[in-house]
């Protein structure tokens, strides 16, 4: 499966997709600078130094040999042109979310939705992040009733794990059901191919 790691700035992606790759992760981290100041909002980010420019890239099996690709986007809206790419042939997103700031993740949450993916939404909890009940956290996000949400630290495995077994299982159950799906016989016959117009002309007949 492809999955893509969402979400708004410093929410947390790089930090999940390390945390749960058994691959070294591939990633495209470039330095904060001054020149970003005005428009990289590091409040309540005191440890962040770098921000994704590309993508990030894990690789997780789970038991069953279900293998998990994760791609993560940047979170920053300048590389937001980026995301259809990233997201081609994906079958799930994971949104991270802040309570800090929550709304940030709806407009992520729109692209997903106007991708068409099914998604899981877990709150990347931060030490002095207000808590929330479950509950409202679902009404303040406006989640459908059978999008899951989690709470998790992406820094620690567990709970991580968790939330992207959560929506690996939402997928699953996104797919038609067998019964849904037409059986071989009903499946039209693919055309005849067409008389390729290169191949070597028939010998001629004496
Ligand atoms: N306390 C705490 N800090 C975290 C957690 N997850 C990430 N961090 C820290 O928060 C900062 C942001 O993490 P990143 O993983 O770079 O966030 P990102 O969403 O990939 O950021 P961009 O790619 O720049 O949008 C880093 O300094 C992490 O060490 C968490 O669960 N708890
Ligand atoms: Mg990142």
């Amino acid at each position: 499966m492809k999955l893509v790691v969402a979400g708004p700035f410093g929410v947390g992606k790089t930090t999940l997709i390390r945390t749960l790759s058994e691959i070294a992760t591939l990633h495209t981290e470039e330095a904060m600078t001054e020149t970003g100041r005005p428009v990289d909002d590091l409040a309540g980010l005191p440890g962040k130094v770098t921000t994704t420019v590309a993508v990030d890239f894990g690789r997780l099996t789970l038991p069953g040999n279900v293998v998990l690709y994760m791609f993560g986007t940047p979170g920053q809206r300048r590389f937001f042109p980026l995301w259809r790419d990233i997201a081609r042939g994906a079958v799930g997103a994971l949104v991270l979310a802040d309570t800090r700031r929550l709304a940030d993740s709806f407009e992520i949450m729109d692209m997903v939705e106007e991708q068409g993916l099914p998604y899981a939404v877990a709150v990347n909890r931060f030490p002095d992040a207000p808590e929330h009940p479950v509950e409202v956290l679902r009404t303040h996000l406006d989640l459908h009733a059978a999008t899951p949400l989690l709470l998790c630290d992406a820094r620690e495995r567990d709970s991580s794990l968790d939330a992207l077994i959560a929506l690996a299982e939402h997928v699953l159950d996104a797919l038609p059901a067998a019964s849904e799906v037409p059986a071989t016989s009903e499946v039209p016959a693919a055309p005849a191919a067409p008389a390729d117009p290169v191949a070597p002309a028939a010998p001629e007949q004496p």
